[in-house]
C-alpha cells in the first residue's frame, strides 16, 4: 500500500495518535498537521484517531463525518467515539501519541503492554515557553501497574524541547508565495478583495471572542492609511457583526473610513497559511496558528487561549520574554490585547507606537525564525527521540 513512499529515515513503521477535541480547532489542527507529515516526509503508516469528525472537516473539506474509519491523503483516520472497545497487540503501532493527555483506550494500553518489542508511548504536551518545560520534555512516567513507560514529549522555543512542528518545504514554499505579487492578489481575489483593499495594511483577525476587536476598530476607522482586516467566519462575530450591520457571514464586506472589514470562509490548513504569508499583520491565537504566523515571518499579535486565574498570562510574559524582549510596544500591545494590563488602555497611542514598530518586528522575526529552526523539527525530533527509547 505504501510502496511509493519514501523510505523512512527512522526505525518507525507505524504510529497512531489519539485526539480528543477540547474544544476549537487547535487540537485536531496540530494532530493533523503532525500526522501528515509523519506521513509524507519520514514514510510512517499514520492512525489518527480521533473523536470529533466534525471539527476535523471545518480545516479539513475532504473529511466524511460518518466514517469509521477513511484514508485522507494517504493517511488512515479512524472515529474514536469513546472509550470502550478490545484492541488486539497486533493493532498496535510502534509509535503510540497521546495528544494532550487525552487518556487512551484502557483495551489500546493492555494490548500496548502484550507487544513485543512494546510501542514507545508518548504524551504530545501543549506548547508554552515557560523554562520548566525544558526540566519536563522527555521525563519518562511508568504506569503502576504495566510493563509500560509514557515519556512526556514538549514542543517548545528552545534546543532543549521538541521544537515546533514545520514541514520541510513550508519556508520555499513561503518565499515563493511572498516574492510574487500576483499569486498572493490571486489568492486575495478569490474571497473578494479587491485592488484598493489590496493596497491597504492587510490584517488577519483571528482570536477568542473577548479579544477587544470593537475598540480596535474604531482607531482603524480613523486611521490616516486603508487598512482591510480579513476575518474568518464565526471570529470576533459580535464586533464584526456590528461593524457590518448585518450577518457576519463568509463573503460580507463593509468600509467605514478607512477601515474595511471582510468575512472569509474557514479555509483548508494549506490556505491559512497563505493567508498569513499574505497579510503584512496577523492576529493569531491558541497553538497552531500562533506557531503557523512564526513562520509566515510577518509581525503578529497572539491571543493566547485562556485559563482559569489568569495562567495564561504567565504564559503569555513568557513568551514574550524570549521572542520580543527589546520590544517594549510589542509587549504594550500584547498585554492590552490579552486583557493583561490594569490601566485603561489607550487604544489609539497603543496601536499608533505598535504600528510603527512593525518594520523593526519584522527584521527581528527573522532571527527568531533561524532561532527556532535551528531547534529542529518537532516531527523529526520525536521520531529520533522514539529512537533512542525503542
Ligand atoms: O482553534 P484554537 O483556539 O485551538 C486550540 C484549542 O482551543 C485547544 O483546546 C487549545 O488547547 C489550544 O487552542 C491552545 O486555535 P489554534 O491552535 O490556532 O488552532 C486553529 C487551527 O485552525 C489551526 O490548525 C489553523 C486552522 N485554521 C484553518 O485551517 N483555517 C482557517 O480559516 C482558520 C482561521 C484556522
Amino acid at each position: 500500500m505504501h510502496q511509493n513512499k519514501p523510505q523512512a529515515k527512522h526505525q518507525t513503521r507505524s504510529l497512531a495518535i489519539f485526539c480528543k477535541v477540547v474544544d476549537n480547532y487547535g487540537d485536531i489542527g496540530i494532530c493533523w498537521r503532525l500526522a501528515r507529515q509523519l506521513e509524507n516526509e519520514h514514510g510512517v503508516a499514520v492512525t489518527l484517531w480521533v473523536d470529533d469528525l466534525p471539527s476535523f472537516k471545518r480545516i479539513c473539506p475532504e473529511v466524511a463525518i460518518d466514517r469509521d474509519e477513511q484514508q485522507i491523503a494517504a493517511l488512515t483516520v479512524r472515529h474514536w467515539p469513546d472509550q470502550d472497545g478490545v484492541f488486539a497487540a497486533v493493532d498496535v503501532a510502534d509509535i503510540v501519541i497521546e495528544f494532550f493527555a487525552c487518556d487512551i483506550p484502557p483495551g489500546y494500553i493492555t494490548a500496548m503492554a502484550q507487544c513485543n518489542p512494546r510501542p514507545v508511548w508518548l504524551n504530545l504536551e501543549g506548547l508554552t515557553a515557560e523554562e520548566w518545560v525544558e526540566g519536563c520534555h522527555t521525563l519518562p512516567s511508568p504506569h503502576p501497574r504495566l510493563p509500560l513507560t509514557k515519556y512526556f514529549f514538549f514542543p517548545g522555543f528552545t534546543n532543549n524541547t521538541g521544537g515546533l512542528l514545520l514541514e520541510s518545504g513550508l519556508e520555499q514554499q513561503r518565499r515563493q508565495f511572498q516574492s510574487d505579487p500576483s499569486a498572493m492578489a490571486t489568492f486575495l481575489a478569490r474571497f473578494g478583495v479587491t485592488p484598493a483593499e489590496m493596497a491597504a495594511l492587510k490584517v488577519s483577525l483571528f482570536c477568542y471572542p473577548q479579544a477587544p476587536v470593537a475598540k480596535l476598530f474604531e482607531v482603524w476607522q480613523a486611521s490616516d492609511t486603508g487598512i482591510t482586516c480579513l476575518v474568518p467566519e464565526g471570529v470576533a462575530a459580535d464586533a464584526v457583526q456590528t461593524f457590518l450591520g448585518q450577518d457576519a457571514k463568509a463573503g460580507t464586506a463593509a468600509t467605514r473610513g478607512a477601515l474595511t472589514v471582510r468575512v472569509l470562509p474557514f479555509v483548508p490548513q494549506p490556505d491559512y497559511d497563505k493567508l498569513l504569508w499574505a497579510c503584512d499583520l496577523n492576529f493569531v491565537r491558541g497553538e497552531d496558528s500562533f506557531v503557523r504566523a512564526q513562520w509566515a515571518g510577518k509581525p503578529f499579535i497572539w491571543h493566547i487561549y485562556p485559563q482559569d486565574e489568569n495562567l495564561h498570562h504567565k504564559k503569555l510574559n513568557a513568551f514574550l520574554k524570549c521572542y520580543a524582549a527589546t520590544i517594549e510596544n510589542l509587549h504594550e500591545f500584547s498585554l492590552a490585547w490579552n486583557g493583561a494590563k490594569t490601566e485603561t488602555i489607550d487604544w489609539d497611542a497603543t496601536w499608533t507606537q505598535f504600528q510603527a514598530d512593525m518594520p523593526r518586528i519584522s527584521l527581528m522575526s527573522i532571527n527568531w525564525q533561524r532561532q527556532l529552526l535551528s531547534n529542529g523539527d518537532l516531527a523529526s525530533n520525536l521520531l529520533k527521540f522514539a529512537d533512542t527509547v525503542r
